[in-house]
C-alpha cells in the first residue's frame, strides 16, 4: 500500500463507521473525508464519479473504488488480514458462514430495521413498522441467540469482519433485540469496549 484508503462518510454514525472500524481493527491507514450533504458535497460531480448514487461509504484504495459497506468490508478484510478478520477460502465452512452473517447483516437485518427511518409517516404507519419490526426480530434472536448463548463472536473461529458488521447494524433494533435478551447484550458489551470501535465512535 502506498497510500493511506481514503474514506468517504457523512458523520460518525452513518455506515462509514463500520469501515472505520474495520480499518482501525487491522492499523491500516486512511483519510477522512466528511462530506456535508447540506453543502450539496454528495452531489458534486467529483464525488458522483466515485460514487454515482450519491452514497456513503465509499472508499478509494489505490485503484480500487469501492461502495456498499459490506463489499468494502469484504475487500478490506481479505485484502488486509485474510486468514484473521476474514476466514480464508480454503476453510470452506469457516467461509461459507462468514459470508452469510456479511450479508444477512446488510441484505435481511438492516433492511428491517431501515423501515425504522422510512416507514414512519404517520403515527399508524409507524405501529405497523414498529409491530414488523418487533415480529422480524423475534426471528432474529431464533438465529443469534443460540450461537450468542455458547461463543463470545458469531464465528466459533473468534472475532471477524462479521463482528463488526453485526454489531454495527443490531443497535437499530436495540429496543426488540438487544434490551432484555442477555445473549445479544453481553455481545453487543464485548464489541462496544473494543479499542477499535471506540477510537472509530461506532456507538
Ligand atoms: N447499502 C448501502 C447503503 C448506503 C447508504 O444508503 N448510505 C447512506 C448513509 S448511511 C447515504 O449515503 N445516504 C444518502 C443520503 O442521505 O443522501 C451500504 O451499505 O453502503
Amino acid at each position: 500500500m502506498t497510500k493511506p484508503i481514503d474514506l468517504y462518510a457523512m458523520g460518525w454514525q452513518d455506515r462509514s463507521d463500520r469501515v472505520r472500524w474495520l480499518l482501525e481493527e487491522m492499523g491500516v491507514p486512511y483519510t477522512n473525508h466528511w462530506l456535508k450533504k447540506s453543502a450539496g458535497e454528495m452531489n458534486t460531480p467529483e464525488y458522483r464519479k466515485l460514487n454515482p448514487m450519491g452514497r456513503v461509504p465509499t472508499i478509494v484504495d489505490g485503484d480500487i473504488i469501492l461502495s456498499e459497506s459490506a463489499a468494502v468490508c469484504m475487500y478490506l478484510a481479505d485484502r488486509y488480514s485474510y486468514g484473521t478478520l476474514a476466514p480464508k477460502m480454503e476453510d470452506v465452512s469457516l467461509r461459507a458462514e462468514y459470508t452469510k452473517w456479511m450479508v444477512f447483516s446488510v441484505g435481511t437485518l438492516e433492511c428491517v430495521i431501515a423501515r425504522m427511518f422510512t416507514h414512519v409517516n404517520t403515527p399508524e404507519e409507524t405501529a405497523v413498522t414498529h409491530k414488523f419490526v418487533k415480529e422480524q426480530s423475534e426471528l432474529f434472536k431464533l438465529v443469534l441467540n443460540p450461537i450468542l448463548e455458547k461463543q463470545d463472536y458469531i464465528l466459533q473461529s473468534g472475532f471477524s469482519a462479521a463482528d463488526i458488521m453485526l454489531a454495527a447494524v443490531i443497535p437499530g433494533a436495540q429496543d426488540y433485540l438487544v434490551t432484555n435478551n442477555p445473549p445479544i447484550q453481553k455481545y453487543m458489551d464485548r464489541m462496544m469496549a473494543r479499542t477499535a470501535a471506540i477510537k472509530a465512535k461506532v456507538f
